[in-house]
């Protein structure tokens, strides 16, 4: 609009238009205020009954909670209006009525459960807390697009409808792609290697990947952001530090630029950004600590995944965030290389939150003999991967990345209790709208 001011600039001799929703109505008899509402703050509006057209009180005061309106009028200084200053309107403007009966109370005076809260998102994201969550995960977006081009990485977009799937371990969702087979892309992995061969050599997506994961879990989407890296001439052991640096960076973005979101949040006092170097565990020590925790009823043995409960564990026995290399190689995907000294060794990682995991990635085999040899044996067909593995017949250089879900690293970092709170609009096995 216009010529509006936004509540936060409004200052004493101030002649202003401020806009945003009708927060509360207090009545006070002879005097009434109305709290209005926009993005930077919350403003007073005040009524003197006596002494002003009766029209605009009548407006002022039948106006609905959250409806949005627009009032015009003289800024003052009033030490006793919550924010040190009110406006004297003039003239007010009902934009959008609001209907008296609300989904929920975006006052957060009355809690609503998590399911109402995203039927109703529009509403439920007028409320501080859920508003910090995005401005917060905003800002990570920010920060490590801006720590991707301080280690000299190029944004890439890789498409979505794909016609093969890599991750083994989850389904893929089937579209029709003009009567042929073709699926929502799990994960850009594909993609991303074939550009570290392109000139472009070092490369970063933000971008949905799609699962068609069965269980229903506080920790898994449907429909997810994947933050991936993927980088020429690295190993593993850089892609970690690649990878704890975006972290790092992320973490002090957050401390440095998010303080007000942290506070609404109430976790402002032990919010840290992560300084000391993460610990590197081979996956041997790690099932070594998770069984000498005694938190599992069955000790691990090699070759076993992680179960839930040992990542917990052994979460609480790191007590930060931590690394876990050296992954048997069975438990790994074509992709990642093995130990020339050691083939049952894989040269795969995961970085770890002492709550869940967080990324998983590793060297690639870049060499295209050994890659079509993993293909066939993991039971995958190469001939359907031909349009991937031909470029490795062209020269691609020695590899490695990784890739985060954006979900839950906010989720880890604000302590959020599901993973659905961290995405606007989450996709799981019982939702597909809003
Ligand atoms: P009337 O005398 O017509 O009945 P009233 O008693 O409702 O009017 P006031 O006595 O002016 O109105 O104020 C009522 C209450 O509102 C008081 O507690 C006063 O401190 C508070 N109040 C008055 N003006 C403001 C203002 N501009 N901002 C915040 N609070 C105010
Ligand atoms: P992976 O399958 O481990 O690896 O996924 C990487 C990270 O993405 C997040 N994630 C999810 N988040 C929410 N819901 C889901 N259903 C979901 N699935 C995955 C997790 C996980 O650690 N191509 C490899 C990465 C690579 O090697 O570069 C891959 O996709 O945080």
């Amino acid at each position: 609009m216009q010529d509006r001011t936004f509540t936060a600039d409004a200052e004493p001799g101030d002649h202003a238009t401020v806009a945003g929703w009708v927060h509360e109505i207090r009545d006070l008899g002879g005097i009434a205020f109305l709290i209005l509402r926009d993005k930077t703050g919350k403003i007073q509006v005040k009524f003197e009954k006596d002494e002003m057209d009766d029209d605009l009180v009548e407006t002022g005061l039948g106006a609905h909670r959250e409806s949005v309106v627009q009032v015009t009028g003289d800024v003052e200084e009033e030490e006793r209006a919550p924010t040190g200053v009110e406006v004297t309107p003039e003239s007010m403007q009902v934009l959008a009525d609001a209907d008296p009966e609300l989904p929920l109370d975006p006052s957060g005076k009355v809690d609503a459960d998590l399911s109402t809260r995203l039927d109703n998102r529009t509403l439920d994201a007028r409320k501080p807390e859920t508003k910090a969550v995005f401005e917060i995960r905003a800002e990570v977006l920010r920060a490590v697009r801006e720590y991707f081009r301080s280690v000299g990485s190029t944004e890439i977009n890789t498409p979505k409808i794909v016609a093969t799937g890599t991750e083994g371990g989850t389904e893929l969702f089937p579209v029709t792609y003009f009567g042929r087979e073709a699926f929502m892309n799990q994960s850009p992995q594909l993609f991303k290697q074939l550009m570290v061969g392109s000139g472009l050599e070092r490369v970063f997506e933000v971008g949905p990947i799609f699962r068609a994961e069965e269980h229903n879990t506080p920790r898994h989407l449907n429909e997810a952001t994947m933050i991936d890296f993927e980088s020429a001439f690295i190993d593993h052991e850089e892609a970690m530090d690649v990878c704890e640096g975006t972290l790092k960076a992320a973490y002090s973005a957050v401390e440095e630029h998010c303080q007000e979101e942290l506070e609404i949040l109430g976790i402002a006092d032990e919010f840290e950004a992560p300084t000391d170097d993460f610990p590197r565990l081979t996956y041997e020590e790690a099932i070594e600590r998770i069984n000498a925790t005694g938190e599992l009823d069955e000790q691990l043995v090699w070759g076993d995944d992680l179960p839930t409960e040992g990542e917990k564990a052994l979460g609480d026995d790191v007590g930060g965030h931590y690394f876990v290399t050296d992954w048997p190689s069975e438990i790994k995907p074509f992709y990642i290389q093995d130990y020339d000294d050691d083939p049952d060794l894989s040269k795969g990682f995961d970085l770890m939150h002492p709550r869940m995991e967080l990324v998983s990635g590793g060297q690639r085999e870049h060499r295209y003999d050994a890659l079509v040899e993993g293909f066939e044996q993991q039971g995958l067909d190469p001939d359907q991967f031909e349009y991937y593995t031909k470029m490795f017949r062209y020269g691609m250089p020695p590899h490695a990345g990784w890739a985060y879900g954006v979900e839950r690293l906010v989720m880890t970092m604000l302590d959020l209790d599901n993973i659905r709170e961290a995405v606007l609009f989450p996709r799981d096995r019982q939702r597909l709208s809003p």
